[in-house]
């Protein structure tokens, strides 16, 4: 057992040794149609979405990201809580081998928390994300008018009625996802 563990703890000591040293190259994650959530300028919170590629066949994990536009930028997903449709923060995105997956409304996205800016439609938005295997990939994207995910049955409920918020967020400004 002890020896299992042994090996198990070199094992990863050389697998991240190994990403450190792979650390520079360009991303193997291709990034597709990226966007953003158009928010009027009281919201303190948006959301980026895409869709990302994997053509290797290792499976790649998106573990940050981070913004130009927000303080503080998080990967989120969706739940269905007994009815309830609640985000949280999760610690990774992972893109499967040869597959993909898709960042969008009710579903994961790129929590954007305290915009630093009023995020018009029409506007730029540039997110940094960064991948287990060290690299990193700077996306520009472009804010547009996004339809809320299906919630027919929170439709006009106040936080607390219908729409919970997970990961110790408030609910006050929090209605993007
Ligand atoms: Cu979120």
């Amino acid at each position: 057992m002890m020896k299992k563990t042994m090996a198990l703890a070199v094992l990863l000591l050389a697998s991240t040794f190994g990403s450190v040293f792979a650390g520079s190259h360009a991303s193997a994650v291709l990034v597709e149609n990226p966007y953003a959530r158009a928010v009027p300028p009281s919201a303190g919170n948006s959301a980026a979405f895409m869709l990302l590629k994997n053509q290797t066949d290792t499976d790649r994990n998106l573990v940050s990201a981070s913004s130009d536009v927000s303080e503080i930028t998080e990967l989120h997903d969706h739940i269905n809580d007994d009815g309830v449709m609640r985000m949280r923060r999760v610690p990774q995105i992972t893109v499967p081998a040869n597959g993909s997956v898709e960042l969008k409304p009710g579903s994961f996205h790129v929590m954007l928390i305290k915009l630093k800016q009023p995020l018009n439609e029409g506007d730029t938005v540039n997110v940094t994300l960064n991948f287990d295997d060290g690299s990193t990939q700077d996306v520009a994207m472009t804010a547009r008018k996004v339809m809320r995910p299906m919630m027919h049955h929170n439709e006009g409920k106040k936080c607390g009625g219908g729409m919970k918020c997970g990961g110790g967020m408030k609910c006050g400004g929090m209605r993007n996802e």
